[in-house]
């Protein structure tokens, strides 16, 4: 069997990458390990990008996105007991974010896919790349007790962290950097309204907390807490009570409780792979980088990559260029660490790191300070959270 591009991965990476092949007539099939309803079980992501928004339409899946998204003009920075609003709108000449869970952008993705009868197999065990150094690249996988071999033009290694397409590449080619931070995010989502109609990143001296939200009744919430914290010993009163903690009073006494239906703990980490493109095989999204959630980069970033291969897989197919793919991982890399740095800056300014001194803590006050009394420093911070240009 043969395909002009191999993705593995049936997370936003592939599923955008393969719509929006689909739609430009570019033959494509989608391997991923795990089931559909496995995948539409993870909560991650809550806020895209315009240019996240605009690429989800033109895989044709932006219908529902548009109508239960809800598009934010900003967002607060609440610390000593007050919130300072950051003005995105404003600040960015007419730019804004869309709050709309990664889980519905999937299943969006995953609805049109079927509608345009494009392949995915889902529960393929053991996919591996295959000669993406040659012009003869293939994927294998095992499914029904057969191991498969599809012949192709291109692999796409959309296959998150975790994956093997970038395990696939030799350890002498490829370079990674990473950064490890000191604390995670335990998280919580209740059909609950929100306690504020726009985002709150609180900076408080028991730690980090997040107002978030999937609709306006049901809310995302996450407070910092130590790497080794089970989920067992955190109740949900638990929960409540120290997010509240957290927040300015008037956030504290206005927040509506009630039982969590989910409720996990991630890890923090910065990590980026360089190149993206190894011959005939290209890393996109998770497979490729990974940023800590504080500035909400890791879905857009993700976006951004498909961007740019897709637009370089369209001009080698339809106008016979190799431009487009020969520049994917430069130009993708030039975006990701302008990310990396920006969610490293709002992780390192709204988090305790409980190994720093007081000479750190004072920094922290007066990086908010300036933040919140600089119209300079207040766009700088918009312009990279509405997302820098493609
Ligand atoms: P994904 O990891 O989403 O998808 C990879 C897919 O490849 C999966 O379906 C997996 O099953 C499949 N796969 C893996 N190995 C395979 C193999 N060997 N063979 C076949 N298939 C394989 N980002 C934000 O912006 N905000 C957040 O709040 C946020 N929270 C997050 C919380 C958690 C716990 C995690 C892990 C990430 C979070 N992220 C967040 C980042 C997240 O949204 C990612 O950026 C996004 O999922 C990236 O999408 P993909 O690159 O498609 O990778
Ligand atoms: C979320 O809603 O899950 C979310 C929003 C903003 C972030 C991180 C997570 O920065």
């Amino acid at each position: 069997m043969r395909t002009q591009v191999a993705i593995i991965g049936s997370g936003p990476s592939g599923l955008l990458l393969g719509q929006l092949l689909t739609e430009a007539g570019i033959g494509n099939i989608i391997f991923d390990r795990v089931s559909k309803d496995y995948i539409l079980g993870r909560v991650r992501a809550g806020v895209l990008e315009e240019g996240t928004v605009r690429l989800v339409d033109e895989a044709n899946a932006g219908a529902r996105m548009h109508a239960e998204g809800l598009p934010h003009n900003g967002f607060s920075l609440a610390f000593d007991g007050r919130d300072h609003r950051i003005d995105l709108h404003g600040l960015t000449g007419g730019k804004r974010v869309m709050v709309y869970g990664q889980t519905e952008v999937t299943r969006d993705l995953m609805e049109s896919r079927e509608k345009s009868g494009a392949e995915t197999i889902y529960e393929a065990s053991n996919v591996q790349p295959h000669d993406f150094d040659s012009a003869a690249s293939y994927v294998t996988y095992e499914k029904d007790g057969t191991t498969h071999r599809i012949d192709c033009d291109f692999i796409a290694g959309c296959d998150g962290f975790h994956g093997t397409s970038r395990k696939a590449v030799p350890k002498s080619a490829i370079r990674v950097f990473e950064k490890i931070y000191p604390f995670g995010w335990l998280g919580i989502l209740a059909e609950v309204p929100p306690v504020n109609h726009e985002l709150i990143y609180a900076n408080h001296p028991r730690g980090f907390a997040l107002c978030s939200m999937r609709s306006l009744t049901r809310s995302r919430y996450y407070i910092q807490c130590a790497l080794d914290e089970k989920i067992e010993d955190w109740s949900d009163d638990r929960f409540w009570d120290e997010l509240r903690r957290r927040l300015p009073a008037h956030h504290a006494e206005a927040l509506i409780t009630a039982p969590s239906f989910e409720k996990s703990i991630a890890p923090l980490r910065s990590f980026v792979a360089e190149p993206m493109r190894f011959g005939r095989m290209f890393l996109v999204g998770d497979a490729a980088h990974i940023v800590p959630p504080t500035g909400a980069k890791g879905l857009n970033l993700a976006a951004s990559d498909v961007y740019y291969l897709f637009n370089g897989l369209r001009e080698h197919y339809q106008e016979r260029s190799a431009a487009g793919i020969n520049a994917y991982s430069e130009k993708a890399l030039a975006r990701v660490w302008k990310a990396v740095r920006f969610s490293w800056w709002m992780t390192t300014m709204l988090h305790r790191f409980p190994e720093t001194g007081d000479f750190d803590q004072k920094i922290q006050e007066a990086e908010l300070d300036y933040l919140t009394h600089s119209r300079a420093a207040s766009m700088a911070l918009a312009e990279n959270y509405v997302g820098l240009p493609y």
